[in-house]
């Protein structure tokens, strides 16, 4: 691993730029032109503080149809690579663990991704993506197929990051 990727920051936002890895065929298995579609609302990553390992990404997703989808896997140019990762409370510990079969979103329901709870993990970050503004996320969906999605970089406190080159606030390692 380089510790400093020269990646220029504007091809996160750039998912077609020559500079990105070209995007894989959708899933094999997917219901082919199928005409389910997910809703995606609100999909911003933490952004990471300098050297972290992971960031967490969130975002809401609705089924307004009337079969069930689910999400099976995401991808980023953004990270090394991206799970599916659930919180959930063991022997009074917050413990997160990967979900393998993905995310199910039933049919006219919702599903939060959100703090404390479900959420994308961007494993090894690139250098860059805390100062980025945006990064783009391919989701895999069992029907609805690849949607790809801009998120947006937020503090920790889930405010818009702009442009600033602020520090973390200490303390940030809190469970995602
Ligand atoms: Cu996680």
């Amino acid at each position: 691993m380089y510790a400093h990727r020269l990646l220029p920051v504007a091809c996160l936002g750039l998912w077609l730029a020559a500079c990105s890895p070209a995007p894989a065929p959708p899933a094999a298995g997917g219901a082919a032109e199928a005409t389910a579609d997910i809703a995606i609302e609100d999909a911003w990553v933490r952004s990471p503080p300098p050297g972290a390992q992971v960031a967490a990404g969130y975002l809401v997703l609705r089924n307004p149809g009337s079969e069930a989808d689910r999400l099976l896997a995401a991808r980023s140019p953004g990270a090394e690579r991206v799970e599916i990762h659930e919180v959930r409370q063991e022997d009074g510990m917050m413990r997160m663990r990967e979900l393998a079969d993905g995310v199910p979103v039933p049919p006219g329901g919702e599903v939060r991704l959100e703090p404390g709870g479900l959420h994308l993990m961007l494993m090894k970050p690139i250098a860059g993506l805390a100062e980025a503004g945006m990064v783009d996320v391919a989701l895999v969906f069992e029907r609805a197929g690849e949607r790809r999605v801009s998120f947006e970089i937020r503090r920790p406190d889930g405010s818009a990051a702009g442009h600033e080159h602020g520090h973390a606030p200490a303390g940030g390692h809190e469970a995602h």
